[in-house]
């Protein structure tokens, strides 16, 4: 067993995996979402690697893997799960080659967002009835943990993962109150709120007057801060857990843009007039 700090499991890393396995192991457990749950926080799909080196020190890319997405097709079961993504690849070289130098399964937020890693396993072991099966902790907050599993299949590996956003993060569409937008950013002298849905910030741009305090609602189950840019001069949130709030008051007339500190890709501009 592979132990170092990084990977001391969490409460809610262990309860993750437990549920993945429970959820890997179930039979029958064809649980799959439908196409309309795509667009929520943790359905992917992620971009994925195995590099050289180690999680805390990744190398070059070695293998690709497929992108981790969600199973496409009716929702079966009385109650949906967490959101699950996964991925299965098979990649040209056996488990014994990899084995003898460092590798790590690494994952990335998208496509559009290769420079943020939100879950990475390093490769190591107890390879058991040929098969490896490492744990990929939560990086950046993303609040997406899982497992990995690779399998000996002659030459090559079979290597498949699964992700899951963290329990309680995102109980599905129960918990968390449909995107009814809030958001439509009527310009007042007072108080106007952005949610935070989806990994945006409301419409993205918001026209306000001098004096106006804007509040910013987290309604995903992903963490998100409220950067000013250049550099969190302006302002500049705490990290917003879900329900989390962040305000601000802008005194002075301007342009103020800002992002996402974990998600380089989310963007927002106030224009204070
Ligand atoms: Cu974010």
């Amino acid at each position: 067993m592979v132990q170092d700090t990084r990977r001391t499991p969490s409460v809610r890393f262990v309860a993750c995996a437990v549920l993945l396995m429970a959820a890997i192991m179930a039979p029958g457990g064809h649980s799959v979402r439908a196409a309309v749950q795509d667009d929520q926080a943790g359905a992917g799909p992620y971009p994925a690697h195995i590099h050289a080196g180690t999680c805390d020190e990744l190398g070059e890319v070695e293998f690709p893997l497929t992108d981790a997405t969600q199973p496409e097709g009716e929702d079966e079961g009385t109650a949906p799960s967490l959101v699950v993504t996964t991925s299965t690849t098979t990649i040209e070289t056996t488990l014994d080659e990899l084995l003898l130098d460092a590798h790590a399964l690494n994952v990335h937020m998208g496509a559009d967002d290769m420079g943020t890693y939100v879950a990475c396993g390093d490769v190591g072991g107890v390879v058991l009835d040929g098969e490896l099966v490492i744990g990929l902790g939560e990086l950046n907050d993303s609040g997406l943990s899982g497992v990995a599993i690779l399998r000996i299949a002659d030459d090559s590996t079979d290597v498949e993962f699964y992700l899951t956003q963290a329990a309680g993060d995102d109980g599905g569409a129960a918990g968390t109150p449909a995107a009814s937008p809030a958001a439509s950013p009527a310009a007042s002298g007072d108080e106007v709120t952005v949610e935070i849905v989806d990994f945006a910030f409301g419409e993205g741009t918001l026209e306000v007057a001098v004096g106006t305090t804007v509040r910013w609602v987290n309604n995903d189950s992903a963490p998100h801060t409220v950067t000013s840019l250049p550099g969190g001069d302006d302002f500049q949130s705490e990290t917003l857990r879900e329900g989390d709030e962040f305000t601000y008051t802008f005194t002075e007339a301007g342009t103020f843009e800002y992002f996402c500190e974990f998600h380089g890709n989310m963007a927002g501009t106030v224009i204070v007039t």
